[in-house]
């Protein structure tokens, strides 16, 4: 990777990417666009507002700004796709279908993420396989399917380097999740550092597949510089580094902060969708052909997130 394009950069996963993209490569080979200006991801380098279903400003900021990589961030999470299904096929589908074609046009690299939401309630779900039966019932995962459909089908019939990983939920200090069903997870650091106290939305004894973030970004970039005659299993990869369910984390939370407590009001739409999921994903194409190797289990994630995350409350 030279020049990268990320689109949907203000979002979760890459608000963190761009800090590392940026220090890796330089901070004007890093175009960042989004729909939603952020101030402080719009002072700290190139930046286009985009919507990622107007191909022609897509195709142009690509044009102009000559990347010979694009990173497909923009996208409706699960929960809030369940709430308007036609959004989210706008953008999940035709905004995948524009980076497909501009990345054709320009012979760019691709980066896309899909996601355990891949699967659904007849996946095996302990120890999923990498190749395995995909009938999600979320219009998310239906999304998500088609993506990687869609980019075996342009690297098979075009040639285009496209490239992708199952992310699980993911966890992190600099910016909120947008809307899905993992959020939860988050959520709790910061309830547990404000109030002492969380309601959480998922269920005691759901199991899902959670990853740090500086592991998550590790794995895009890693993933985008491997030998690409290694990669088998191109979109997409499973990828996880730890399975939990809310009393693990928990009980992770109460060691740096004694007096936690817990209680739940479950949500029936995102406990519905976290039951359709897997536990625990299979993870060894991911080793075997890129050398996916995560550093953060449950403890040192919490451990980093309440040192971030205490200073960045405190800092308000
Ligand atoms: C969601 N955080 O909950 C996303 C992700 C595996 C979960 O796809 O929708």
């Amino acid at each position: 990777m030279k020049k990268i394009l990320v689109t949907g950069a203000t979002g979760q996963i890459g608000t963190d990417l761009l800090d590392e993209l940026r220090s890796k490569y330089g901070i004007e080979n890093v175009i960042a666009s989004a729909r939603n200006k952020k101030t402080h991801i719009v002072e700290k380098g190139p930046f286009y507002s985009l919507d990622c279903t107007d191909s022609k400003s897509f195709f142009e900021i690509a044009k102009k700004e000559n990347v010979d990589t694009i990173i497909h961030l923009a996208a409706i999470l699960s929960a809030v796709g369940e709430q308007n299904p036609s959004l989210l096929w706008d953008i999940n589908v035709n905004g995948l279908y524009n980076a497909l074609e501009i990345s054709k046009e320009l012979n760019c690299s691709l980066f896309v993420p899909s996601s355990i939401g891949a699967f659904g309630p007849g996946t095996p779900k302990d120890n999923t396989p990498q190749l395995t039966i995909q009938r999600p019932t979320t219009a998310y995962g239906i999304s998500k399917v088609t993506g990687e459909l869609l980019c075996d089908y342009y690297h098979l019939k075009y040639g285009l380097d496209t490239r992708g990983v199952r992310f699980p939920g993911l966890i992190s200090y600099k910016a909120l999740p947008g809307g899905g069903t993992t959020d939860y997870a988050v959520h709790i650091y910061y309830d547990a550092l404000k109030k002492g106290h969380y309601t959480s939305f998922i269920d005691k004894g759901t199991y899902m597949d959670m990853m740090y973030m500086p592991d998550a970004i590790n794995c895009i970039i890693d993933i985008m510089e491997a030998n690409p005659d290694k990669l088998i299993d191109r979109n997409a990869f499973n990828v996880s580094s730890m399975s939990f369910e809310p009393e693990d984390i928990k009980n992770s939370i109460i060691k740096h902060i004694p007096n936690f407590t817990m209680d739940y009001d479950v949500d029936p739409v995102r406990q519905s969708i976290a039951e359709s999921w897997p536990n625990s994903l299979d993870v060894s194409a991911a080793k075997e052909q890129w050398g996916f190797n995560p550093k953060y289990d449950l403890d040192k994630m919490t451990e980093d997130m309440i040192f971030h995350l205490s200073r960045k409350i405190m800092s308000k």
